[in-house]
């Protein structure tokens, strides 16, 4: 018994001193939302584990003692045990019990999640998103400025092909991706078999952001506002997935005929930082490069971004975050060095809870 306390005291000691505080030690490993549905899920997530640790610890209990005061003795050998099946009662019991325990999680499941799948007409921001081997495009097809003019971004649908082609050399790049070539950011070839020319899903808006292999796409977007996603693959099925939002959604070349729904909304984001995001589904070669940053920032400093990008089509991502004091590139994670040569530096690269430049003079357009 001594042994047993020491040992238990030494757990919790060791669970205690390892750093991590109330609220995370509750999160269970999961990351801190930093939406409204996030923070409803780890709650969802933080009961179920409880839940399931008090089931587990009666279990430990229940084994414990029967292995502690019902061993068998010298008295007790080869005598049979008393026989306690056909208990009706103790059984219904049993059986009942789980079942309640099995509605309460599943009702609270489906609150959980009808909330994090309600959508309305009232989002600030649409994106469209377009995923391909092995890269991310965002697109701003609609936006709400905070003093409640309207921006409309969107251009047109179709096949990236067709797009170089009507737009010329200039729009190539932006359309494309890579300035690069290599593999990591070219475009992507046809899906599942059809033609390219019925990828008319795919949307393409006059201000884009586009990952290529020398550079991690940042997604610019406001706080406090509802965010709608419209997510489209290229190719093949990709998932889009920022862990803070605790929330992802698998990416489906031809939505339509694939039966899925690709459009998701987020309520709002509830504080300025940078969160990584990261393909989610395996999706070839350099599917665990496939990372992107969102930079969450004020709603004042979204609408100089967009005014900025407008007014400045030829500006690159980096010019316009620079512009409103945001580090220019991701602070979250770096592209993949096709080298694997490393000098230490890989991994993060500057503070996500205050991406902003220091001594920095915003520029409104
Ligand atoms: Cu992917």
């Amino acid at each position: 018994m001594k042994r047993l306390a020491f040992v238990a005291t030494l757990g919790l000691g060791a669970l205690l001193m390892s750093g991590c505080d109330a609220s995370a030690a509750m999160r269970f490993g999961w990351p801190e939302g930093v939406t409204p549905d996030g923070k409803e899920m780890v709650d969802l997530w933080t009961w179920s584990v409880i839940a399931a640790l008090v089931m587990g610890i009666l279990v430990w209990a229940l084994i414990f003692w029967t292995i502690t005061f019902h061993r068998a003795n010298d008295a007790k050998k080869g005598v049979f045990p008393r026989q306690t099946a056909y208990n009706v009662p103790l059984e219904l019991t049993y059986t009942a019990i789980p079942f309640v325990i099995i509605a309460v999680l599943f009702y609270f499941t489906v609150i959980v999640q009808n909330n994090v799948e309600s959508k309305n007409d009232d989002s600030k921001v649409v994106v469209d998103v377009t995923a391909f081997q092995w890269n991310w495009k965002f697109g701003y097809n609609q936006v709400e400025f905070s003093d409640g003019t309207t921006y409309n971004g969107f251009e047109q649908n179709g096949n990236p092909f067709e797009v170089q082609a009507q737009t010329g050399s200039g729009a190539e790049t932006e359309h494309a991706g890579s300035d690069e070539g290599g593999e990591h950011g070219e475009l992507p070839g046809p899906a599942g078999g059809r033609d390219d020319d019925i990828r008319d899903y795919l949307k393409f808006d006059k201000i884009e952001t586009v990952g290529s292999s020398s550079e991690i796409p940042v997604l610019v977007l406001p706080t406090g506002k509802r965010i709608e996603f419209n997510i489209a693959s290229a190719d093949v099925i990709h998932s889009f997935w920022v862990p803070e939002f605790l929330f992802k959604r698998d990416v489906f070349p031809f939505p339509e005929q694939n039966a899925t729904d690709p459009v998701f909304q987020i309520k709002s984001i509830d504080r300025t930082g940078a969160f990584v995001g990261r393909c989610a589904e395996m999706c070839g070669t350099y599917h665990s490069m496939m990372n992107f940053e969102v930079r969450a920032v004020a709603p004042e400093d979204f609408d100089s971004y967009i005014r900025f990008r407008e007014a400045n089509p030829g500006a690159t991502n980096a010019e316009a975050l620079a512009a409103i004091c945001q580090a220019p590139e991701s602070v979250t994670t770096v592209p993949f060095d096709t080298r694997r040569a490393t000098d230490g530096t890989v991994g993060a690269t500057g503070d996500p809870d205050n991406p902003t430049l220091a001594n920095c003079t915003k520029k409104v357009s």
